[in-house]
């Protein structure tokens, strides 16, 4: 994976007292490197600060690599034999794009540098005004630097715009999308994870359950006017997190599936972005209950996020064992939008 996905988080300067805490425990865990590259953050498992902190607000420079190249988006399974490919757009390679992480106050300076062979854009839905929140067209070979300040605090989506609104849709779902977490400075230190769901379209075969081998697909503007997702992706992959439906009859979807790991009766915040580009995600935690949504008291079992959104949701599992964080919509389950958490 290309060193340029370590210099989107990292080249900021200076750094504050509580983000170096972060980087530290994050890298001592050998899970922040890890998690920008699979999109999912696991900031600390073990709080560094018992009160919150002054921070000064500081300059981060970000870069943003924008290309085009082949990805795993579904593992081998039941329902797809030999896993499909799939020609994406990306920001640093990875579907989701890098996780950023800024606090509130915080002048974001972005540099855009297209690599690939297409015109691409940027627009920070964190941001405010044409001017900051825009790159506008970027040309392959060219790039682009501009900023803004990260004013309000919570969880937005970033995404590509195509050529000035021009392919939106087709850059969205082949990948171009991620997360920008404004930080208010005051939030108490807890695990934090990361989740962005997304729909892929796909060229090849008649449906995403057929059976068949896939080859390398890419965008279907068909099934996209239509509706028709053929993937969910929850941080870049149907099924990344869940090895299996069923018990007394299994159906067989990721052995490699990852893991969120938390323990029971800690609080717990989730970062949850659902870059679409059409449908809304009913997030749920199955066995669990959602405490509170972007710092209010909600205390209920599906919370809805419209395509182009985000959330913070914040919750606690208050007995061991497994959870499940879903998409309600149990089609959109069943095209991969899920993730087990094990409470121990
Ligand atoms: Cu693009």
């Amino acid at each position: 994976m290309p060193c340029t996905v370590h210099r989107a988080l990292i080249e900021q300067k200076p750094i504050s007292e509580l983000v170096k805490n972060v980087l530290a425990a994050g890298l001592a865990a050998g899970l922040f490197v890890a998690g920008i590259l699979a999109g999912m953050f696991v900031v600390s498992g073990q709080p560094e600060q018992e009160t919150a902190v002054t921070i000064e607000p500081t300059l981060r420079r970000i870069t943003l690599i924008a290309d085009e190249n082949v990805v795993q988006v579904a593992p081998d399974s039941a329902l797809h034999q030999g896993g499909i490919r799939y020609h994406a757009m990306t920001f640093n390679g990875t579907i989701p794009g890098p996780l950023i992480s800024v606090n509130k106050g915080d002048t974001v300076e972005i540099t855009l540098q297209n690599q690939g062979d297409i015109i691409h854009s940027l627009n920070f839905h964190a941001a405010v005004g044409p001017s900051q929140v825009l790159s506008e067209a970027v040309r392959p070979g060219e790039s682009k630097t501009w900023s803004f300040v990260a004013d309000t605090p919570g969880v937005f989506m970033y995404h590509c715009d195509g050529d000035n609104l021009n392919g939106i849709w087709e850059h969205i779902a082949s990948g171009m999308y991620g997360g920008i977490v404004v930080r208010s400075g005051d939030e108490k230190p807890v695990k934090e994870f990361y989740v962005v769901f997304g729909e892929l379209y796909n060229t090849e075969g008649d449906g995403p359950f057929s059976g068949a081998v896939r080859e390398i697909g890419s965008f279907d503007l068909d099934k996209f006017i239509a509706n028709r997702p053929d993937l969910i992706l929850t941080n870049g992959m149907a099924y990344r997190y869940i090895p299996y439906f069923g018990s007394a009859s299994t159906m067989q979807l990721n052995n490699d599936a990852e893991r969120f790991d938390v323990k029971a009766g800690e609080l717990t915040r989730w970062y949850i972005v659902n870059a679409g580009p059409r449908g809304h995600v009913a997030f749920n935690f199955g066995a669990g209950i959602i405490n509170t949504v972007d710092g209010r008291p909600l205390h209920d079992e599906t919370w809805s996020i419209p395509p182009g959104s985000a959330a913070v949701i914040e919750t606690v599992f208050p007995e061991k064992g497994v959870y499940f964080g879903n998409d309600h919509d149990e089609g959109r389950l069943l095209s991969g939008a899920g993730f087990a958490v094990y409470a121990k």
